[in-house]
């Protein structure tokens, strides 16, 4: 169905076409459009790029292997990438590193980069594959080879005529039409003139060629006999120069970095996705829109994007059959069963419809960082290691999104729990008001998993991930003091954070003088009881380290801005406000799922944000998965389930009857009572004895100044000596009326 040679190639036959027509079928409106990237117009050239076999490629790269050699990327004993070489002796994602060697022994596996326990950075592990209780994979090298290939790809199209989207750590969305309309008035200066009639909806002439060079393009044909006939018109003509542009996009990623990638030009994202994937590897496939009905009619519906997962699912059992072509038959109302909206969708869709933009904004919206299990783990101390490398993992990846130099920062830190089948997230907004740092949400991320401990139910722990979103644009020097200060809504949610998560009672510094005695009351301490000491001195010490911002800040904030309605006023646009979506569960690499606008609108379509994923587990597909239409059928795709609400997911737990302790002021357990008691009244003890200590100490001293300035008569004109445990002194000296009680306080 694809051809390689050149399509039109001096016909004869199509300059003496019958069906020659004197005019274009698109108008000069249309051409026009194609300069501010509309997606109205027929002309519209869209390509998406794709790596081959990504990581593969990326570990022959660094480690400088003949990329004819079959290579595997390991992680534990999984492949996650395999190269082009090792498929053909028919590997897969599917089977294990043993059984991989057995089919092709001579290759290479190399596994992912991980993170050591302690480590500051990630490295390349030697038998790395042994330590899954230990280490934890890194993305880190991948992502940066996908930023360099972004530059790249950015770098070979004009600057000011480019729009470039990330899909995903491997795949890119560029609309070229603002930079084919520019080559196509160079090459064709009849084009250049107003319309006859100055009308915009006049016809334009007729392309003056019969010949276009598809070089080595995989150009899918469009399935009827007579097909090539017809001569070109100018979309034929824009696809062909979108094709240049790839061309010379996919050399320089090769000459430059040395990776090889694959290339669909369409006119629109859904047709030049599914063309990159055609013909692989180092190849790239035009399907211009005479061939995109036979192109689809011949595909699974399954793989076209939105319709992969449970949407695609229903649709094959609805209507028994995965086939395009089969779908064509069906009317508009028979595909309403979806869903009214869902049906219009997908009637538009399976016809090759998508007037979804490509969206250039490719910055990051959230992070994630996480880990599974086996075997569980069982420790406060331990979840604190974990948490010590996803912060790492985090910081660093924060450096790059600009944090140090303020440029863009997040706003969010939410900590997901899972113990059994139950999920749980504890999140707390990050201290905008002073530069972020490892320790900040080091401590932030401690805090967090202490609650999760203190609410109980913690052990054991079988997955533990930690992200960071809600990214905002850092604060620049010409910003109002007001930008610097945390927002009202954000301080009173930080207050109450506070407030909700750390119990009353004392600062820390009484809380250990006081330590002694309540070991010596209790015993030693049980695995429990250090762990929920342990757990609680962490939130007591997060309190106190945020304790001052938070005051200061809120005080002075509900002057200037109470509320949310003034992001604007600090130029943040508001699509970009707290978008934070849900982090998938079992991803293993980075996923950034960018934000699309479906064609023919999918409708309730939910925003979705940039979120990286670092995970260690193996089972989500890499693509940018745009939600599909939502309908009355249909909740979100399988795929990215959503987290359970922190309140719901405590409701939902496995009722503990609790009791109310107003000193900490917090709920604990019922069956703690008489020691939790029992520890008030070590503590209210050790108190009262301390104060009666100190209150005795003072009376000495005072009695023995009192003694001494009575022999010693002050000179004329001194001022008498003042101060917290200094009795004053002249008019005879002795102790005011009054004044042991304030300074020592009541007895
Ligand atoms: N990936 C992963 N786990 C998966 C799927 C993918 O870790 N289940 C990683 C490894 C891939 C990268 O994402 O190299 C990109 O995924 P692709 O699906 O694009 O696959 P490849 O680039 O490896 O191969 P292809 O040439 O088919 O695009
Ligand atoms: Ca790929």
């Amino acid at each position: 169905m694809s051809s390689q040679t050149p399509m039109f190639a001096s016909s004869p036959l199509s300059i003496t076409s019958p069906r020659r027509t004197p005019k274009s079928r698109f108008t000069y409106r249309q051409l026009h459009q194609l300069k501010s990237y509309s997606p109205q117009t027929p002309l519209r050239v869209i390509a998406h790029v794709d790596l081959d076999a990504f990581y593969a490629q990326c570990e022959t790269v660094r480690l400088g292997i003949d990329p004819t050699k079959p290579l595997a990327v390991q992680q534990w004993q999984g492949l996650i990438a395999i190269n082009y070489p090792a498929r053909a002796f028919g590997l897969n994602r599917h089977i294990t590193s043993t059984e991989a060697l057995k089919a092709c022994p001579e290759l290479i596996l190399q596994h992912v980069a991980t993170w050591k326990e302690g480590d500051e950075k990630w490295a390349y592990h030697e038998d790395a594959f042994k330590h899954i209780g230990t280490h934890k994979v890194s993305l880190d090298p991948y992502r940066t080879e996908s930023r360099k290939i972004l530059e790249c790809i950015k770098e070979a199209l004009p600057e000011k005529e480019q729009r470039v989207e990330k899909a995903s750590i491997d795949e890119v969305f560029m609309d070229l039409s603002a930079q084919v309309h520019t080559i196509l008035l160079e090459r064709y200066p009849e084009l250049n003139g107003p319309p006859p009639y100055s009308d915009p909806s006049e016809y334009l002439p007729k392309v003056p060629t019969t010949v276009l060079d598809w070089k080595a393009d995989a150009l899918v044909d469009t399935g009827e006999d007579d097909g090539e006939m017809e001569d070109p018109d100018w979309d034929d003509v824009c696809i062909a120069i979108a094709s240049e542009i790839v061309r010379g996009v996919r050399a320089q990623v090769k000459e430059q970095l040395g990776y090889t990638c694959s290339g669909g030009i369409s006119k629109n994202k859904m047709i030049a996705k599914l063309g990159s994937g055609h013909k692989k590897p180092n190849q790239q496939t035009v399907i211009r829109s005479r061939a995109i009905k036979h192109f689809l009619g011949e595909m699974k519906f399954t793989k076209i994007r939105m319709l992969g997962g449970k949407l695609g699912d229903e649709a094959v059992a609805m209507f028994g059959t995965d086939k395009v072509t089969d779908l064509l038959e069906q009317p508009l109302e028979q595909l309403k069963r979806l869903g009214d909206d869902t049906g219009s969708w997908l009637y538009s869709t399976i016809r090759g419809e998508d007037h979804s933009e490509v969206n250039p904004r490719t910055q990051i919206k959230s992070m994630l960082s996480a880990k599974s299990f086996r075997p569980a783990i069982n420790s406060f101390e331990q979840g604190v290691r974990w948490l010590r490398i996803f912060v790492a993992d985090i910081f660093s990846r924060c450096v790059e999104e600009g944090v140090l130099e303020n440029k863009r920062r997040p706003k969010t830190i939410t900590l997901h729990h899972r113990q059994g089948t139950q999920m749980r997230s504890r999140g707390s907004p990050v201290p905008q008001g002073k530069p972020l740092s490892e320790a900040i949400l080091f401590d932030l991320a401690k805090n967090l998993l202490a609650q999760v401990v203190v609410d109980g139910r913690a052990w054991p722990c079988i997955n533990l991930s930690l992200s960071v979103g809600g990214f905002e644009e850092g604060i620049t020097n010409n910003k109002g003091i007001g930008s610097f200060l945390v927002r009202g809504a954000e301080a009173k949610a930080m207050l109450s954070s506070n407030r909700s998560t750390v119990g009353g009672g004392e600062p820390p510094a009484k809380r250990r003088r006081t330590k002694g005695n309540i070991k010596n009351f209790f015993g030693p301490p049980s695995k429990e009881k250090t762990e929920f000491d342990a757990a609680r001195a962490v939130m007591r010490a997060h309190q106190e380290s945020t304790k001052e911002d938070t005051e200061e800040d809120v005080e002075t904030l509900h002057d200037i801005n109470d509320n949310d309605a003034d992001d604007d006023a600090f130029g943040i646009p508001s699509e970009d406000r707290e978008q934070q979506q849900h982090p998938q569960q079992n991803p293993d690499k980075a996923i950034p799922i960018t934000r699309t606008t479906p064609s023919t609108p999918p409708p309730r379509e939910q925003q979705q944000s940039h979120t990286h994923i670092n995970n260690d587990t193996n089972s989500t597909p890499p693509s940018a998965q745009p939600q599909p239409p939502s309908s009355p059928s249909h909740s979100p795709p399988s795929h990215q389930p959503p987290l359970p609400n922190p309140s719901l997911s405590l409701l939902a737990q496995p009722e503990i009857k609790t009791y109310f302790c107003d000193k900490c002021n917090m709920h604990l357990p019922t069956t703690d009572k008489p020691e939790h008691t029992d520890y008030h009244y070590a503590i209210d003890l050790s108190k009262e004895m301390r104060q009666q200590d100190r209150a005795a100490a003072a009376q000495a001293q005072a009695q023995a100044q009192a003694q001494a300035s009575a022999k010693k008569t002050p000179p004329v004109g001194s001022k008498p000596l003042r101060g917290r445990g200094r009795p004053p002194g002249g008019n005879g000296g002795g102790v005011e009326k009054g004044q042991a009680k304030l300074a020592f306080g009541p007895r």
